[in-house]
């Protein structure tokens, strides 16, 4: 199969909103797995022009350290391959390069981008990205797909929706990290977005791009969950089941343009409605229902705008702050909770009972708490 040609695995009705394709494989293993962008002369000074990793010579922690904190591109996209490595080799060096320059992360504004398949998530980022880039901000794109499991960068997400945007020499784009569990997915994404506050990007976009999970996932590590609507086909409804407004601080109905923007008009009414019928956790904000469309460029300062207003809030009323924090120690939390159940299943005296155990609770014949006591007294032993 030729580069840019779909898998035939993909579903012919699912047409432009699946945006999976092909992409040449990576060897280089210093490589960020980016198709490489010819930056034109040495204008972009700042910003050294993404160039191919020389292999020969192997990085210190402090090179990592020192690229980054400088705002080099290179470094930083070596070093989120570092991070993004299911190697155990690479695992202590990433976690020195991360404790050196954590004193500078944080100063950033955390958005997720949520929605549907082809609610425009991408069209949206890059136009609302390009806008904050041209607003002198430095934006860094990270995209969440937990269900994204082909590893080797074989498998790239839609970079081809952000074309104005990746060229930009305030932004910085990486695709979601290929390989493993959910747990894996994100640990690599919160790692990445510590390492592109350091280098200095201040708003950092995460896309979620797997159904289901990565919302969840992407929600507990920003600031602002900002999730996009369509209009009509029942979706204010569907979001309603799945509680993903529930989690929303903004909404935004998509594609508002055309012969659309009467129905979006309505949409954004029945929208704030409901809104207006949760309860809202939040001190001194309640979710706004906004509109926009990505292809006449309209609503971006809107919601532009609307996050300031939330993250104003969350200054003035203190749980800015502590949301973060609380992420900060639900994730400690979640890392405990994973290596314990990691450990129990690596027991050797768990493993060797473990299947007769589990073919008498399966029979019936050992009642739960038993067989747990059993386990329990395997592990300790
Ligand atoms: N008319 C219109 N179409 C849009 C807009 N934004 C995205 N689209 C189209 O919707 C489709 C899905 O967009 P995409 O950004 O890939 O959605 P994602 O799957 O949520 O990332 C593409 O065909 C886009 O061209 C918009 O503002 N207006
Ligand atoms: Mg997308």
């Amino acid at each position: 199969m030729s580069k840019g040609e779909r898998p035939d695995w993909v579903p012919d009705a699912n047409n432009e909103a699946f945006t999976t394709y092909v992409m040449p494989g990576v060897s280089d293993p210093h490589h960020d797995g980016l198709p490489r962008v010819e930056t034109p002369g040495p204008a972009e000074g700042v910003f050294a022009p993404v160039a191919p990793a020389t292999p020969a010579r192997k990085l210190a922690a402090q090179d990592y350290i020192d690229g980054i904190l400088s705002g080099n591109r290179t470094m930083l996209a070596r070093a989120i391959t570092l991070i993004e490595s299911n190697s155990d080799r690479h695992l202590d060096l990433a976690q020195e390069v991360l404790a050196g320059v954590m004193h500078k992360s944080g100063n950033s504004i955390r958005l997720g981008i949520t929605g549907v398949p082809g609610v425009g998530k991408s069209t949206f980022i890059e136009s609302f990205g390009t806008y904050l880039c041209d607003e002198n901000n430095r934006v860094a794109v990270l995209a969440v797909d937990p269900t994204s499991s082909l590893s080797g960068g074989s498998i790239l997400g839609d970079k081809t929706r952000m074309e104005q945007l990746s060229r930009h020499p305030n932004s910085f784009i990486r695709p979601s990290p290929s390989g493993g569990a959910l747990g894996g997915v994100a640990r690599k994404s919160r790692e990445t977005m510590l390492l592109c506050e350091a280098a200095g990007y201040d708003i950092i976009l995460i896309e979620t791009v797997g159904v289901g999970q990565s919302e969840t996932l992407v929600h507990s590590m920003v600031d602002c969950f900002v999730v996009l609507m369509l209009a009509g086909a029942g979706d204010e409804l569907q979001g309603i089941k799945k509680g993903i407004i529930e989690l929303a601080d903004l909404l935004v109905i998509t594609k508002a343009d055309g012969d659309n923007v009467a129905r979006a008009q309505r949409a954004q009414a029945e929208l704030a409605q409901v809104v207006r019928m949760l309860n809202c956790p939040t001190e001194g904000w309640r979710p706004k229902v906004l509109l926009s469309s990505s292809v006449e460029n309209k609503g971006i300062t809107d919601v532009w705008a609307t996050i300031h207003d939330y993250i104003n809030a969350g200054k003035q009323h203190h749980w800015l702050k502590e949301k973060r924090q609380q992420q900060n120690v639900d994730w400690l939390r979640a890392l405990v909770d994973e290596a314990l159940k990691q450990s129990f299943r690596q027991n050797p005296g768990v493993e060797k009972i473990l299947p007769q155990i589990a073919a008498q609770v399966k029979e019936g014949k050992l009642p739960q708490m038993l067989a747990l006591k059993q386990l329990m007294e395997a592990y300790r032993a």
